[in-house]
């Protein structure tokens, strides 16, 4: 494992905060890292190369070597950083893809704690410094695939969420784990707005939970995440529509019912609690047959077809084997 943080910590100064020497200074660190050989430093991986240059330069490094978890590397050319970092959504701060990345320099990450609690043996609360030394951190390359038809190819930073569940060693009787965001009004314009419920809620079955792709995710191209891409700790589930990822997550409870999800909560009628990617159920307003890659959609860009559980199928299928997705979507 390896958590490069300057020694300010783990904050997100604004950029104009930031000296070049500072960034400088901070890439000059990496490459020596890498260049000692410290065991589990991703050794320049063609993806963490490209990644690191991609990145932003001005946020943390936040570097992990190669996952050998299966399925966990695809790949597919990486969305630029800047698309990746400048279309989110993130309703907290704004329902336009360009919100977040404006607004959400507001949101406060330091300091940061996850609190574990429900049907646990271990309740605890968690800092983030806690959190980021609990595994090892692994690059994965995934998909993300957003309900609205488009989708990205990012190097996310994090662990498997397993790690953290052993951690906390669920009782026989936890069944679900439901993901608490924040929701601070006064450092999140849209939180009151009436567009969800907040906070924003997801959940999982203790399986899908379990499952080594379900990553616990603290960062993004070689850093650590930019606010607007759910700083400083977030779910990234590859094979479930984006809006299962919850970010900027506070509290992790285990229970026994399938927690109500913000999104169903919307419209039950269009997010259903497992919302798989599913090219073969539209949602009832479009088809989710294909999507656009963003960042090589130009006018003529050629649409994708949009695979089953997002490509992850080989990985992932066994969870669902026997169960109806046609209604458990
Ligand atoms: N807290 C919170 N988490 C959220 C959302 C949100 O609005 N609030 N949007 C979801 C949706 S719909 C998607 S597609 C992904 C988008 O992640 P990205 O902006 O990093 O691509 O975040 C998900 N997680
Ligand atoms: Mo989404």
């Amino acid at each position: 494992m390896l958590i490069k943080t300057h020694s300010d910590g783990f904050l997100h100064p604004a950029s104009s905060e930031i000296t070049p020497q500072r960034v400088y200074a901070g890439r000059r660190d990496m490459v020596k890292l890498m260049a000692s050989g410290v065991a589990g430093v991703a050794l320049a991986t063609w993806a963490g190369r490209e990644a690191m240059a991609q990145g932003s330069g001005k946020l943390a490094p936040l570097v992990g070597a190669k996952s050998a978890v299966a399925g966990a590397t695809v790949t597919e050319k990486l969305t630029p950083y800047k698309d990746a970092t400048t279309y989110n959504n993130f309703y907290e701060f704004g329902t336009d893809k360009a919100d977040p990345a404006q607004n959400a320099g507001t949101l406060k990450t330091t300091p940061w704690t996850v609190e574990i609690e429900g049907l646990v043996k271990k309740p605890a609360k968690y800092t983030l410094e806690d959190l980021l030394k609990l595994a090892p951190m692994e690059e994965r390359i995934y998909r993300l695939r957003c309900v609205e038809g488009w989708s990205m190819v990012i190097p996310w930073v994090g662990y498997s969420l397993s790690a953290l569940i052993k951690a906390v060693e669920p009782t026989s009787g936890a069944k679900f784990v439901e993901f608490v965001t924040l929701a601070d009004s006064k450092t999140m314009p849209f939180v009151g707005s009436r567009v969800l419920q907040w906070p924003y809620v997801e959940g999982l079955r203790m399986d899908e939970a379990m499952h080594p792709l379900a990553l616990l995710t603290f960062g993004m191209y070689g850093e650590v995440l930019p606010n607007q891409s759910g700083a400083p700790v977030r779910m990234v589930l590859p094979w479930k529509y984006g809006f299962k990822s919850g970010k900027s997550i506070v509290k992790i409870r285990f229970t026994d019912k399938q927690p109500a999800t913000a999104w169903n909560k919307a419209a039950a009628n269009e997010y259903g609690f497992y919302s798989n990617v599913n090219p073969n159920v539209d949602h009832p307003r479009w088809s989710q047959a294909t999507e656009r890659r963003i960042g090589e959609d130009g006018l003529f860009a050629k649409k994708r077809k949009t695979l089953m559980f997002n490509g992850y199928e080989a990985q992932v299928g066994q969870l669902y084997a026997g169960l109806d997705l046609q209604k458990n979507f």
